[in-house]
């Protein structure tokens, strides 16, 4: 379908003389787009086929080009101070002026493809649309399927209607003659994931992979939308969505964020141990949200497919996730088996033989040089899977109101101090503990240098503007919530005993604290207050036909007072790097957390 929209076909005209590709490819979305690309793809020797897996293909990326790159990502307000402390920052004068000169020419003897998308479901109120211009095919076919793309999207743009634009160049142009690489990119230095959030437009050079490239994600659904959230009232979080049923048929969902490596994908998917609780999937990374007229909060995903990490991934850790990506998914830096299936470390299947994720011929258990052992898939691995795939996804995760929010869960991977899970005492205490949200490393991005990270509502890397209007911004929606505002909930499921071993099992197990928090809300639950919020009264966590004595859940929920102390000026420290914009009821929550721990 052909746009009238004027401003769309403006600025497909101004990149296509700025960048010089050979060819323009509008993107319909259609199932013979896919398959075409995916044939050019495999002729290329981009991607292999995988006779395993009906529809589904492996890539190969450029060793230097396998996570976001945190440290040449940039938020270009008009000034530093916009963008604040936690987010690079260059002039957008400058940074234009850099990159154009970086885009000159750069997609020389490739296609640039238009992608018009939508992030949630088409013509939601809650959702927005999007047009991505790459030179990526790659990219196409995971546009395909992490958002809505297609004629649909155009329809509903309609003549005037606003999209953000999304500039992406691989940054690695083709003289005439010259063949090309599996995976063209451009060297680290030239790499800029840049974001102009008064202008709502993204500008992405030098990288092809996951969320440097495909911008509905991270770029747009992140840090864009965040930006355009505190200004038009609403929330863009880094969170998973589910729906819980309890045994009398009652629902309940939850929204819950985690810094990567903290098993979100796993309890998006969740399998509950609990007889009679049923979960369902809404969506794993993203959540939007808006008060409905209903005076609740109300969130979509706004993505359609799952880009998830795979090693790790197995049946024993989330058979749903496995289930999800048998067929028409993309695989991105895993080991090709020689029977022509995919295969990660912790896949828990047997794989004799294949090709790493460098391409070489590789057996497991092998020794570098050093006598190290060969990861045969890199760390990061992608998969690539339709949300609609998944056995348990949500009967209404397309509905255009969303669902309506009753729990926010905010985590991290602790190994010390941090409790099993915690409820906060109010609306502003949970703003506090999202805010002080920390966790150990993570690979998913390459640039991560310290043991413990904090990662305020797992939004660090994401968000678009500065941190503490941020967390005023979730000041500001309580106020407006009311009565109707969400629970707030932290979760550690990762505390191990003073020996070393892990005190909780995870995974489905995990439903057993979820159904405590359903509890609290019925008032069901007692709770019993702490320093740090409110945890499970003995005996309240329901834990039958799990082996665990009433000693280790004790320690599980142990309040170490003298390690929270101990840790509060670090957290202090973290939270005036806000300077003058952090929110007089934050102080006043480090203040009273003083107080309750005997600092004070
Ligand atoms: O490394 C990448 O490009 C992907 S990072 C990612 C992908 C899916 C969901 N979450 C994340 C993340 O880093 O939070
Ligand atoms: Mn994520």
């Amino acid at each position: 379908m052909k746009t009238k929209n004027q401003k769309l076909l403006s600025w497909v005209d101004e990149i296509a003389r700025l960048c010089k590709p050979d060819a323009i490819h509008w993107c319909d979305g259609s199932r013979a787009e896919y398959d075409s690309l995916f044939k050019a793809m495999v002729a290329a020797g981009a991607a292999t086929p995988l006779e395993k897996r009906p529809n589904s293909f492996l890539f190969r990326s450029d060793p230097s080009d396998v996570a976001r790159v945190e440290d040449r990502t940039y938020i270009a307000s008009k000034t530093q101070a916009e963008a604040g402390p936690t987010n690079n920052w260059i002039d957008p004068v400058e940074l234009k002026k850099t990159m154009a000169g970086l885009y000159d020419g750069c997609m020389k003897g490739r296609t640039l493809y238009v992608i018009p998308f939508s992030m949630g479901p088409v013509g939601s109120p809650i959702a927005k649309i999007g047009v991505e211009i790459t030179d990526s095919p790659y990219v196409v076919v995971n546009m395909h399927i992490m958002t809505r793309v297609g004629d649909k999207v155009i329809e509903t743009l309609g003549d005037d209607g606003e999209f953000i634009p999304c500039l992406h160049s691989v940054g690695a142009p083709l003289e005439p003659g010259q063949t090309d690489v599996p995976w063209p990119c451009a060297p680290m230095e030239k790499k800029y994931i840049a974001h102009f959030p008064e202008e709502n437009l993204i500008w992405s050079y030098g990288s092809g992979y996951g969320g440097n490239a495909l911008l509905g994600k991270k770029c747009l659904a992140l840090r864009i939308a965040s930006n355009m959230a505190r200004h038009e009232g609403w929330m863009a979080e880094h969170m998973l969505i589910l729906r819980l049923t309890n045994p009398e048929g009652k629902r309940f969902h939850i929204a819950a964020a985690f810094p990567s490596a903290c098993g979100k994908t796993n309890l998006a998917m969740l399998q509950p141990t609990l007889p009679g609780w049923k979960c369902e999937c809404v969506g794993d990374d993203i959540a939007w949200m808006k008060i409905r007229p209903d005076g609740r909060l109300h969130a979509i995903n706004p993505e359609a497919g799952f880009f998830g990490v795979a090693p790790g991934t197995s049946y024993e850790t989330n058979p749903m996730a496995m289930d999800s990506i048998r067929e028409n998914s993309i695989f991105t830096n895993c080991v090709l088996t020689d029977d022509s299936d995919v295969w990660w470390e912790d896949m828990n299947v047997e794989c004799k033989h294949g090709i790493d994720w460098k391409g070489r011929d590789w057996t497991p258990g092998q020794k570098d040089a050093d006598g190290k052992p060969i990861k045969g898939a890199h760390p990061n691995a992608r998969f690539t899977a339709p949300a609609a795939q998944c056995p348990v996804i949500c009967p209404d995760w397309e509905d255009p109101d969303g669902v309506p929010i009753d729990i926010f869960v905010f985590g991290g991977r602790r190994t010390k101090l941090v409790p099993l899970v915690t409820q906060a005492f109010d609306w502003d205490h949970g703003v506090y503990m999202g805010a002080t949200a920390a966790s150990e490393a993570t690979a998913a991005a390459l640039d991560v240098k310290k043991a413990i990270r904090r990662d305020p509502m797992a939004m660090l890397p994401f968000c678009g503007y500065h941190i503490g209007d941020y967390w005023q911004h979730w000041f500001d929606m309580g106020d407006r919530l009311g009565e109707k505002a969400p629970q707030i909930f932290y979760v550690n499921w990762f505390r191990k005993s003073p020996d070393g071993q892990w005190l909780w099992p995870g995974f489905g197990e995990n439903s057993r604290v979820l159904k405590w928090m359903c509890e609290r809300l019925e008032g069901k639950a007692d709770g019993v207050e702490t320093p740090v919020g409110i945890v499970p009264k003995a005996g309240e966590l329901d834990v039958s036909g799990l082996e665990i004595s009433n000693a280790e859940i004790a320690e599980l929920l142990r309040i170490d007072e003298e390690g929270w102390k101990s840790e509060v000026p670090e957290i202090e420290e973290f939270l005036n790097k806000a300077g003058d914009r952090l929110p007089a009821r934050m102080k006043n929550q480090l203040a009273e957390l003083k107080k309750r721990v005997g600092l004070g």
